[in-house]
């Protein structure tokens, strides 16, 4: 288990519930391995972020295989909140439970403590945002924005633990760093977007024949380098001498990948 999910242990212990934040396009591999066990006892959703970008009949089959696990689940998209009734009715539910559970031993009321947990840009502080009904926890396009775990506390007895994203060292393993990193979810500095481009236009040529062409007025021939140097020289990415700027068309290509310009995809099926 990674030293910064070791740490956050001390928060695991205080929270009631647990948002386990997955992105819906990558939905087995950004999820912890093991996670039950750091878990324990505590309440658990997995909350699928960017539906909005994934295969809506993919997430579909993903959140009834994960249902049929016994697992609550939901998609969503975070950035607006559309889809997150369920995770509302989910939350309500545990609370409930936690209120039962605590007269039952004679104590009063007390909020209800949520933590999120997950990899690096996923959308955890835009989840617990929609909770709170505000900006309440910085989010940006690029790990790392979240530095510290972080309190909110809002009134309808919820309180909300925002933390940083953590990476689990399987993810290095080179495939899985490189879907990574074409979600935006690994540092930049340690994949190169050359890579993440050739997998992304290896991935397109493969499952929507015909959205490259149409997206950047190319012929879809060749391998993914080909595909690539077709498109710098369409959109006019050349260095000095006329040779394609890789890095920059790369570069074009993964953000319209992740902003779903190319078509909503979804890279792991069920
Ligand atoms: N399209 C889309 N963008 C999202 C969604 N969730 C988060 N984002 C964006 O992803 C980026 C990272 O979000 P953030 O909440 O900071 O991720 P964190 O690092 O896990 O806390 C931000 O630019 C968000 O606006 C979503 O469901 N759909
Ligand atoms: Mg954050």
């Amino acid at each position: 288990m990674p030293a910064p999910l070791q740490s956050l242990r001390q928060y695991l212990k205080v929270v009631d519930a647990v948002l386990e934040v997955a992105d819906a396009r990558l939905p087995a591999s950004s999820r912890y391995p093991d996670l039950e066990k750091l878990i324990g006892s505590r309440a658990r959703v997995v909350v699928l972020t960017r539906a909005d970008l994934a295969d809506p009949a993919a997430t579909a089959c993903w959140l009834e295989k994960l249902r049929a696990g016994g697992t609550r689940a939901v998609a969503m998209n975070a950035r607006t909140g559309a889809g997150d009734r369920l995770l509302y009715q989910y939350l309500k539910a545990i609370a409930r439970a936690k209120g039962e559970a605590r007269a039952r031993r004679g104590l009063g009321e007390a909020p209800l403590r949520v933590m999120a947990l997950g990899i690096p840009n996923v959308g955890k502080s835009s989840v617990l945002n929609r909770l709170a009904g505000r900006a309440a926890a910085r989010t940006g396009n690029r790990p790392g924005i979240t530095r510290g775990p972080q309190w909110i506390r809002i009134k309808d007895n919820l309180e909300l633990l925002d933390t940083p994203g953590v990476l689990w060292p399987r993810w290095q393993e080179p495939r899985t760093a490189l879907w990574l990193g074409a979600l935006g979810c690994a540092p930049e500095e340690s994949v190169p977007v050359v890579g993440i481009a050739c997998l992304v236009g290896e991935f397109l040529l493969r499952e929507a024949p015909g959205t490259l062409a149409v997206r950047y007025g190319i012929q879809e021939q060749g391998g993914a380098t080909d595909i690539l140097a077709a498109i710098g020289r369409s959109r006019g990415f050349l260095l000095p001498g006329g040779v394609v700027d890789q890095e920059k068309t790369a570069r074009a290509l993964v953000n319209d990948f992740r902003e779903g310009r190319l078509g909503r995809f979804t890279l792991e099926k069920p």
